[in-house]
């Protein structure tokens, strides 16, 4: 660090920041706006980001009723891969995956990428025969995909237990070694940064409590600081996606759960992969701060809780021991829940609906914070020109009434 930066550091330290330039504007709404997005968390923000960037859209608001990336966003544990077991979505995550390769350059935002592997553990007969054929077919895709015996596992993850002396013994792994993790609010907050650089309107604190429809065409929005008049609107309020189309008079096919996650106090470097369990139902990566991060399963029933509930904090510790007996004495800092939204076939909505200038983006339930520069650059595309762009044509509302399902409930891994 140089004199200068330091000094510099200090003098704003003292002067509580207040010299500091935004990193966005704080715009009061507009009257009127080509696109509005309803919905400041990752993929809203993309969306904007790439509407404004890719299709040349002049007027783009972001409306969000709370804080940037306090949904969803700010609360999931940052997993990014893209093994996924049918074409569309592996073309879709990839896509994702790839644009996070560039991501912290092309928003001139240290994002924080960490490819540092994610292992998908194997404990029978079953879950060896499934990581094959999914190992295989991710592969035919043109994506990193590997298998590890137990002692490959006890490589990659030298703190791991792989005794055979365990209820669920490892039998061994799929792993992909270009996934990991990335900061969640860096993106958030990369994304809203570039975005308002091109002239989106970010406006926080606005909550959308209507949709404004005549003759089948959306005209507007009502929200908690006025009416907003507009042609085109995107929902994209994972945890919400119900009760935003519920105002446009639409039924989604969703359950709305909580699902939790927790941190431990930090610690030294023990663990330099992220760990995935479906069978045992726990999952793990170190923090670049030291924390482990842990999260399970969804909880079982429906809330617009953000907490979780006890039993899946049980369950999971006691996976988590199994897997990691060296971890036993480790404290737990904190824990929260988020609300996620999720598909019958864990899969999600990305494109138009029933209500002309109506686009819906929701249902990524326990795994949409690796799609998000994937599903706002395709969103963008469906918006600005009216059309799926080819990554989000099969995942359709449609598809519950013609059976065109992606089940990807193998692949959503631990949180289903
Ligand atoms: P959000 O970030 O939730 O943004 C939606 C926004 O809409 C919110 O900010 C909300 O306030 C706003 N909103 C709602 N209603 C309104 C309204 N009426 N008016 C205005 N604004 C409104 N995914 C992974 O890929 N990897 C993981 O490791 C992972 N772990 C997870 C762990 C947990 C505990 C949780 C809860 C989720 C996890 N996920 C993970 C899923 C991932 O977080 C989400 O799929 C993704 O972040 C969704 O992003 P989003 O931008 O669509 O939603
Ligand atoms: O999609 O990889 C994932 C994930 C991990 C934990 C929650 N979701």
């Amino acid at each position: 660090m140089t004199r200068y930066s330091i000094f510099s550091l200090a003098r704003n330290a003292l002067g509580y920041h207040r010299g500091w330039p935004r990193a966005w504007r704080s715009p009061e709404p507009a009257p009127t706006y080509d696109v509005v997005i309803v919905g400041g968390g990752g993929h809203g923000l993309a969306t904007a980001y790439y509407l404004a960037k890719e299709h040349d859209v002049g007027r783009v608001a972001v409306l969000e009723k709370g804080w940037l990336g306090g949904g969803n966003t700010g609360r999931n544990t940052t997993i990014i891969r893209s093994n996924y077991l049918w074409d569309e979505s592996a073309h879709f995550y990839e896509k994702a995956l790839q644009l996070y390769e560039g991501l912290s350059r092309e928003l001139n935002f240290n994002i924080m990428l960490s490819q540092r592997g994610v292992l998908n553990l194997a404990h029978n007969e079953h879950d060896l025969k499934e990581m094959s054929r999914r190992v295989r077919a991710i592969r035919l895709n043109g994506i990193d995909s590997e298998i590890l015996d137990p002692a490959g596992v006890k490589t990659e993850v030298p703190v791991i237990n792989i005794s055979g002396d365990v209820r669920y013994p490892i039998l061994g792994a799929s792993l992909q070694r270009r996934g990991g993790v990335a900061r969640h609010d860096a993106v958030a907050w990369g994304f809203a940064r570039a975005a308002d650089a091109r002239g989106v309107d970010i406006v926080q604190n606005c909550e959308v409590t209507g949709i404004e429809i005549a003759n089948g065409r959306v005209r507007g929005l009502q929200t908690s600081r006025g009416t907003i008049a507009t042609r085109k609107v995107g929902l994209v309020a994972a945890g919400h996606s119900s009760v935003l189309a519920a105002m446009a008079g639409l039924r989604l096919p969703i359950e709305s759960h909580p699902l939790q996650a927790m941190v431990s106090e930090p610690i030294k470097p023990v663990l330099n992969s992220v760990v995935m369990s479906n069978t045992v139902h726990v999952y793990v990566s170190q923090s670049d701060k030291g924390e482990l991060v842990i999260g399970a399963g969804i909880d079982g029933f429906n809330s617009y809780a953000q907490r979780g509930s006890f039993q899946v904090v049980e369950n999971q510790m006691g996976a988590l021991l199994e897997l990691f007996p060296i971890f036993s004495r480790l404290r737990m800092l904190r824990q929260w829940g988020g609300i996620v939204d999720v598909c019958p076939d864990a899969s999600p909505i990305v494109g138009k609906t029933p209500v002309d200038g109506l686009y819906i983006n929701c249902g990524w339930g326990t795994g949409g914070f690796k799609a998000t520069p994937g599903s706002g650059w395709a969103f963008a595309h469906t918006i600005a020109q009216n059309e799926p762009h080819e990554l989000n044509a099969p995942f359709t509302l449609e598809r519950f009434s013609t059976g065109a399902l992606i089940d990807e409930h193998g692949a959503a891994a631990v949180a289903h």
